[in-house]
């Protein structure tokens, strides 16, 4: 964070751009993250712009072109990515690696060619080589073999935050990236073929509970760790960098601590009160075996997550519970 004037990292609020009164697009905003974004960006003030599919495929070079051309955006925030679980990942590598890649370069040189000034991309703590060095630091970055589950998306999630600083570096525009770690929270997606573990993890205890099964099934065997952030402090952290950070390095954005999976499953199993066993699968693929980052850079401009794990979990299983008949859940 070389680029962040000492007085305001150490007072974290500070502004170095102000969002107030500008025309911010959020790409992406019917994901979880993108809602998350849009309900943060209420308190700043300034008017938020989104485009549903229907309006603009952000796949569709021409579209975005002229989309962003009519509209004219200050800033924008590009939380729009094809995103699935770890089997999804493993499973449909060229989505995964195509739309990725074209919706990035679609949207982040529309938005060159807007003149638009401010740029937040979001890219993944996947990023990272499979056995990097825990806390991973934002300096990790290309030092290793990434993990072979999710390289795919890894390899686009790079491409995008390389084209932030290419522009950045080659125009002088203000492009910056965020790498968050898992997220969960109200909007997620609760298939539990293509859903990340904390959905399917939800969706499993809550389904036992009801049919009063004697057991859950997890995938692999449960030993792998993961750090998690609620995605309304992740919408938090993104505006909080918006506003405060201007640099080249993509900034980590996480809780600064990690679960093992099944540490996570007696958590959930506890929250719904679902009392049988839980069941390892080994046939199914465990991942990177732990990847937690080192938020050390987000944490030194004063932010800090409003969640616990504990109280974040609750909070996903409420909402579950209220959306049930509309939660993404096909299979
Ligand atoms: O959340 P998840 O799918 O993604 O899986 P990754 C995390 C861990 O939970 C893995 C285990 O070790 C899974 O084997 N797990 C146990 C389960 N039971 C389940 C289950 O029922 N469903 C799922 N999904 N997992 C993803 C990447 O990796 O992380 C993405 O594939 C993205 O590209 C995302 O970067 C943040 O943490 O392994």
């Amino acid at each position: 964070m070389a680029e962040l004037p000492a007085a305001e990292r150490s007072m974290g609020h500070d502004t170095v751009y102000k969002l107030a009164g500008k025309r911010v697009f959020v790409a992406g905003h019917r994901g979880m993250v993108g809602a998350a974004l849009v309900k943060r960006l209420e308190h700043e003030n300034c008017e938020v712009l989104t485009a549903g599919r229907d309006v603009m495929d952000l796949r569709d070079q021409t579209a975005v072109r002229s989309w962003m051309s009519a509209e004219k955006p200050d800033t924008v925030i590009l939380a729009a990515a094809k995103v699935g679980g770890i089997l999804a990942n493993d499973t449909y590598p060229a989505d995964f690696l195509y739309e990725n890649l074209v919706i990035e370069t679609n949207v982040i040189e529309s938005a060159f060619r807007q003149d638009v000034g401010k740029l937040l991309f979001l890219g993944s703590s996947c990023i990272y080589p499979t056995l990097a060095p825990q806390p991973i630091p934002e300096d990790a970055l290309l030092t290793g073999p990434l993990e072979p589950t999710n390289q795919w998306y890894a390899i686009a999630k790079i491409a995008g935050l390389k084209l932030c600083e290419a522009y950045r570096k080659q125009h002088g525009v203000d492009y910056v990236s965020a790498m968050p770690t898992n997220l969960y929270g109200p909007g997620d997606n609760y298939d539990l073929e293509k859903s990340h573990v904390i959905p399917a993890l939800i969706r499993k205890a809550h389904e036992a509970k009801q049919k009063q099964a004697a057991s859950i099934p997890i995938w692999g065997t449960g030993t792998p760790r993961r750090e998690f952030l609620h995605v309304d402090d992740a919408a938090d952290a993104m505006i909080h960098l918006l506003k405060t950070y201007s640099g080249a390095q993509h900034v980590n954005v996480g809780s600064g601590e990690d679960v093992t999976i099944l540490e996570l499953t007696r958590q959930v199993c506890e929250i719904v009160g679902f009392q049988g066993e839980i069941t390892t699968d080994p046939s199914k693929p465990d991942g990177t075996p732990r990847k937690l980052m080192d938020v050390s850079t987000l944490f030194s401009t004063g932010w800090k997550p409003h969640y616990s794990l504990r109280d974040g979990l609750e909070h996903a299983y409420r909402w579950f519970n209220e959306n049930i008949e509309t939660a993404r859940m096909s299979a």
